[in-house]
């Protein structure tokens, strides 16, 4: 038993109970009984339009009540943080409310659909944290203890001067044309494709790893497929096909070249046509002293090549990342158990109640967020100019 059920609660509003809705509930429920956490999280309200289906999402979840509007939440007095798990076109709306309502508010990611929201966000999570109110945006792969010990070995030097930084984000759950619409495809709903649904994590990947920011991109956009069975039942995402057809309004794939502060090139690609990749995060960073890559289908494994082995007996080593002093590891199971993709929503909790509890900014920021979403910007402008190479401001 932890210590965290003696402690005091902090009450939780879900704003959405789809596939990041189920996630971050598990990490809700979960985190205190694994990690001694300063305060606990009591999972108060979910809300959601419909009362019939947000009721049955309440109870499967193990939400306490429900709310059919999103502004009713925000004046509870027992609601303490709002955990925004909606489309990109709602975030700025909630979470701006909910900061000015003083919640604290941890936001999926990708932050907004566009840099003028991201702005906005970020700068209300700047007076927000002048009044004690805290924000977190969800890139939850930082998380992966792999990732944590990737970023620390390059804080270590031990891959020395940072060369080249290598990231896709492989997945094909579109790739037959049959597949319907979803607000995934729709650019008023989601901003963009698969350059800011998963582009945006590689991109916040490497970032959080190298310790340094992409200063500008040359880019190419793709949509394969322009036309799409609209779905059996209005915002179905059961992936069944109903009648008639809908415009694809996103890209499907973005590939692009990049500069980072500290002077490496960069190459990234995000595609949701990578027919037979169901969800492959592959980075690798080369250094003038090591090289290190990941691949998120081995999510407990990093491979670490270091350049001060003599020639002889030098050669990519396969870390397991298990043991009870990597990051995060330590609660949960023996060396060799493994962790799995909901294990780095739940890290995602004890950091951010952890820094609540400390009075303290948690990461990523807002800010944070933004940065990101100016890359997606510049991609996006970088792509319809041609691909020309095109700056990344501050
Ligand atoms: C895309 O389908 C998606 O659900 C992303 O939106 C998530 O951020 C990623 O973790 C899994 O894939």
């Amino acid at each position: 038993m932890t210590r965290t059920l003696g402690t005091p609660a902090l009450n939780v509003a879900l704003i959405g109970y789809a596939f990041m809705g189920a996630a971050h509930s598990h990490a809700w429920r979960t985190a205190p009984h694994f990690f001694d956490l300063p305060l606990r999280p009591d999972l108060t309200v979910l809300a959601g339009r419909n009362q019939a289906a947000v009721t049955e999402a309440a109870a499967k979840l193990g939400w306490s009540s429900t709310e059919t509007d999103w502004r009713r939440v925000l004046e509870r007095d027992d609601v303490d943080l709002v955990d925004v798990c909606t489309p990109g076109d709602t975030h700025a709306e909630i979470a701006i409310a909910a900061l000015e309502a003083g919640k604290h508010v941890l936001c999926e990611k990708p932050l907004a659909n566009n840099v003028a929201e991201a702005e906005a966000m970020a700068d209300a999570a700047a007076k927000a944290a002048a009044r004690g109110v805290r924000s977190m945006v969800g890139f939850t792969y930082r998380r992966v203890p792999a990732i944590g010990l990737a970023r620390q070995l390059v804080a270590e030097g031990r891959l020395g001067q940072i060369r080249h930084v290598r990231a896709q984000y492989l997945q094909d759950w579109i790739a037959d044309p049959s597949a319907p619409m979803s607000w995934r495809l729709d650019k008023q709903k989601a901003g963009s494709g698969a350059l800011g649904d998963i582009g945006a994590h590689i991109v916040d990947l490497t970032q959080h790893i190298t310790g340094q920011t992409l200063t500008g991109v040359s880019a190419l956009l793709e949509t394969f497929v322009k036309e799409r069975p609209l779905p059996a039942a209005a915002g179905s995402l059961s992936g069944v096909a109903g009648e008639g057809t809908g415009t694809v309004t996103v890209d499907d794939a973005a590939v692009f070249l990049g500069r980072f502060s500290g002077g490496a090139l960069a190459s990234f690609e995000a595609t949701r046509f990578a027919l037979g990749r169901k969800n492959a995060i592959r980075i690798e960073i080369n250094g003038s002293r090591g090289s290190l890559a990941f691949d998120f289908e081995d999510m407990n494994v990093l491979h670490f090549f270091d350049g001060d082995e003599p020639d002889e007996t030098a050669g990519f080593r396969r870390i397991v990342v298990t043991e009870p002093g990597h990051p995060y590891v330590g609660a949960w199971w023996p060396a060799g158990h493994g962790l799995g993709y909901e294990h780095g929503f739940t890290h995602q909790v004890v950091d951010l109640v952890t820094a609540i509890a400390a009075e303290e900014d948690p990461t990523p920021s807002f800010a944070d967020g933004l940065q990101v979403q100016r890359v997606l910007d510049a991609v996006e402008r970088s792509a319809a100019a041609n691909s020309a190479y095109t700056e990344i401001k501050a």
